[in-house]
């Protein structure tokens, strides 16, 4: 209830902050795209995680103005680090459905990279299946719009929710990320590690990418890796951090 009331005045405040987190080549090791992934940094409570917050925002409409910010900051991030020659990779944005559902969407995407001059091949938009599901014909206007402008699709949590593989074939998409439940059994039940081997095979027959998220083990990655999965995100790697550590760890990496 207290949070509902700070959140509005929070953005104005400035007390977001966005963690990204690499996704690394599965062949190599090599950053090959980093999530944006929000935080309050509210004055009392310290980090509140978005699982707090995001439904409020929903619920509330903030989510617009928020998604907004979120756009923009992560773009701006990204292009500071491709001016810095440490970037060649992708930024990866959450759209919460609310936002999907804002006639306004593709407007404020096309600012954020007008503004901050990035190119849109590096703005990678995330979208859970119930997101997509919740009004398909504006989906596929949507998804012809992106495809237009350059910006790269990915499909979030997949495998979770419930999209029709007939109607994923003819979605102009980019990416599935398979979601950390079936990585997380991987080595001790053989029906996720299935699933996540399925899951690889659809995303090649549809001439999509497929990266795994959660991933938090050598066991995990190197299976992952063995079944061709392109990329791959999760704490083994790296945990979100803020960008000034991400700054520093691109350059380490240099
Ligand atoms: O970082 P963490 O695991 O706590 O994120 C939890 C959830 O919050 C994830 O499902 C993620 O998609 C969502 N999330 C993170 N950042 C954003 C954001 O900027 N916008 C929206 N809509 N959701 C986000
Ligand atoms: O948008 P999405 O729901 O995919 O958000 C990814 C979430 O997963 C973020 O909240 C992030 O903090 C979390 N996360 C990232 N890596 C790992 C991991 O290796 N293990 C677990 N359990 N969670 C992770
Ligand atoms: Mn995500
Ligand atoms: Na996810």
């Amino acid at each position: 209830l207290h949070l509902q009331n700070r959140l509005a005045t929070a953005l104005e405040a400035g007390e977001f902050v966005i963690h990204y987190q690499p996704q690394v080549d599965a062949t190599n090791g090599v950053i090959c795209g980093m999530e944006a992934l929000i935080r309050w940094n509210h004055p009392e409570y310290g980090l509140v995680p978005p699982g707090q917050f995001i439904p409020v925002a929903e619920e509330s409409g903030l989510i617009i103005p928020i998604g907004e910010w979120v756009l923009r900051e992560a773009c701006r991030q990204n292009q500071a680090w491709r001016d810095e020659g440490l970037s060649d990779f992708s930024v990866s944005v959450n759209l919460s459905v609310a936002q999907f559902r804002d006639t306004g969407l593709l407007t404020l995407v096309r600012h954020a990279l007008d503004e901050t001059g990035l190119d849109p091949h590096y703005l990678e938009l995330e979208l859970t299946e119930s997101t997509m599901m919740d009004n398909p014909e504006r989906l596929i206007t949507f998804l012809e719009q992106t495809r237009k402008l350059g910006v790269q699709i990915a499909i979030d949590d997949f495998g979770t929710g419930y999209s029709s593989l007939n109607y994923l074939r003819r979605l102009p998409l980019d990416r599935l990320k398979v979601d950390y439940s079936f990585v997380r059994d991987i080595t001790n039940d053989p029906a996720s590690a299935s699933i996540c081997r399925a899951i690889i095979a659809i995303a090649h027959n549809l001439r999509l990418g497929v990266v795994a998220e959660g991933v938090e083990s050598e066991a995990q990655a190197s299976y992952l890796a063995r079944h061709y999965c392109d990329s791959l995100q999760g704490y083994y790697f790296s945990k979100p951090f803020g960008a000034e550590e991400i700054t520093a760890l691109l350059r380490q990496r240099e």
